[in-house]
C-alpha cells in the first residue's frame, strides 16, 4: 500500500501524518517542479529518498515522469527528450525505484469542470459535467485564453494554459493512429532501458476515457489496453489500472480488466465515482455503495489474481473543511485505505479458512 505525496513544501499532508495511516509502506512521488522532458537531477532524487526513509517509507513508485509534448506529437526533437527520459530512468533505478507511472494524454492530464462540488453529506468532490466540455469548441477556448490572461479552468496550470494555443495548433492533424505510432516509438526506445534497470513502466488511462476538446485519446478501454501491451510485449510495459478513470465509461468493466491483465499491472489506483445517465460523474468515497464502481469486486479480483503490485487510494473527497490539493486531502484517502484493507484482510482470512471475527 502506497500513498501519493507531492513533496516537502508542496503538499498540505505531511509524512508524519501519512505514517499514522495503517499499512502504508511507501510514498508515490515525483519532482513536480521539473518540466516535462528535462532530466531529473540525482541530488534531488536522493533528497526525497532521505526524507521518506526518515519515516520508514520506500520510494519505489514514481508518479509521474511526464512525457514531453514533442514525443506525443512525434516531432524530430522527440529523440532529445527520449534520451533525457532514459537518463532519468537510470537514475531512478539507482535509488531502487521499481515502477514509473506516466500518461500519454495530449495537452491535459485529468479534466474536471468543478473541483469542489458539494455532495449530499456536505463534503465536496471533483465533478465532470459532460455537456459543458462537449460544448466547448477548442478554437473558442484558445480565443478565450488569448484574450484574457486571467482566464483559467479548474485544475489547469496557468503555465500550460498560456502555451495552449500553440499546442492545440500542433495537434490539429494528429489522429488517434498517429498517437498510437508515437506511443509505440516511445516504448520501443524506453522499455529496453526500463528492463535493464528493473523498472516497470505503467501507463495511466486517460481521464476521462474519451477525446476532449477535439484532442485524440487512446488509453480508454480494454481493447486499447490489449493493444498497448502488444506494442512491446514485455513485463516492463504495463498499466496503472485506475478504476476511477476507466469507470467514467460504464462500458468499462475494471474487475474484468484486473482478471485479464493482472500480471501487467504493476500499480493499481483504486477509487470510486458516481456516473450519471447524461455522462456527468462525481468522485465519491471509496465505499462500493456510494458510487457506481464495485470496489469490493475489484479488490476481490486483485486478491484472486495473487496481485503483488503497488496500490494506492486515488482521489478523495474534501472532508471536514480540509484545505488541500483538489482530490489529495488526508482524510478521505485515509478512510479509503481502511476500506481497502477491510476488504483485503477479510479475503485473506477467508482464504486461510479463519473466521472473520
Ligand atoms: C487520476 C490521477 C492522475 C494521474 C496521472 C498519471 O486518476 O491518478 O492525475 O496522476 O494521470 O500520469
Ligand atoms: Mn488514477
Amino acid at each position: 500500500m502506497v500513498f501519493r505525496w507531492y513533496g516537502e513544501g508542496n503538499d498540505t499532508v505531511t509524512l508524519s501524518q501519512i505514517r499514522q495511516i495503517p499499512g502504508v509502506e511507501g510514498i508515490v512521488w515525483a519532482l513536480h517542479d521539473i518540466p516535462a522532458g528535462e532530466e531529473w537531477p540525482l541530488d534531488r532524487i536522493i533528497e526525497v529518498k532521505r526524507q521518506a526513509e526518515r519515516y520508514g517509507f520506500h520510494i519505489e513508485v514514481v508518479e509521474s515522469v511526464n512525457i514531453h509534448e514533442d514525443i506525443k506529437l512525434g516531432l524530430p526533437s522527440r529523440d532529445r527528450y527520449i534520451d533525457n527520459y532514459k537518463r532519468t530512468i537510470r537514475k531512478l533505478g539507482q535509488v531502487g525505484v521499481k515502477t514509473i507511472c506516466y500518461n500519454f494524454m495530449p495537452v491535459f492530464d485529468w479534466v474536471r469542470t468543478d473541483l469542489h462540488k458539494e455532495l449530499e453529506d456536505g463534503s465536496t468532490a471533483m465533478f465532470y459535467e459532460k455537456t459543458l466540455v462537449d460544448a466547448m469548441d477548442p478554437a473558442e477556448l484558445v480565443r478565450k485564453i488569448n484574450e484574457n490572461p486571467d482566464f483559467t479552468m479548474p485544475g489547469w496550470e496557468p503555465e500550460r494554459l498560456r502555451h495552449m494555443s500553440r499546442v492545440f495548433e500542433a495537434y490539429k492533424n494528429v489522429t488517434e493512429e498517429d498517437l498510437w505510432n508515437h506511443l509505440a516509438y516511445f516504448l520501443e526506445h524506453i522499455i529496453p532501458v526500463a528492463e535493464e534497470n528493473d523498472i516497470r513502466m505503467a501507463i495511466h488511462p486517460d481521464d476521462p476515457p474519451w477525446p476532449v476538446f477535439g484532442l485524440p485519446r487512446i488509453m480508454t478501454n480494454r481493447d486499447n489496453i490489449r493493444r498497448l501491451l502488444r506494442l512491446v510485449d514485455s513485463p516492463y510495459n504495463g498499466v496503472t489500472l485506475c478504476s476511477g478513470s476507466l469507470s467514467a465509461n460504464p462500458n468499462n468493466d475494471v474487475a474484468a480488466m484486473v482478471r485479464e491483465f493482472a500480471d501487467r499491472i504493476p500499480f493499481a489506483h483504486i477509487r470510486n465515482i458516481r456516473v450519471y445517465d447524461n455522462g456527468d460523474f462525481i468522485e465519491t468515497s471509496h465505499r462500493a455503495q456510494d458510487g457506481s464502481v464495485d470496489i469490493c469486486d475489484i479488490v476481490k479480483a486483485y486478491h484472486e489474481s495473487g496481485f503483488t503490485g503497488y496500490a494506492r487510494p486515488d482521489h478523495g473527497r474534501h472532508l471536514w473543511n480540509e484545505q488541500c490539493r483538489p482530490g489529495y486531502g488526508l482524510y478521505d484517502r485515509a478512510l479509503g485505505i481502511m476500506y481497502l484493507w477491510g476488504i483485503w484482510d477479510s479475503l485473506e482470512r477467508t482464504k486461510r479458512g479463519k473466521a472473520l471475527c
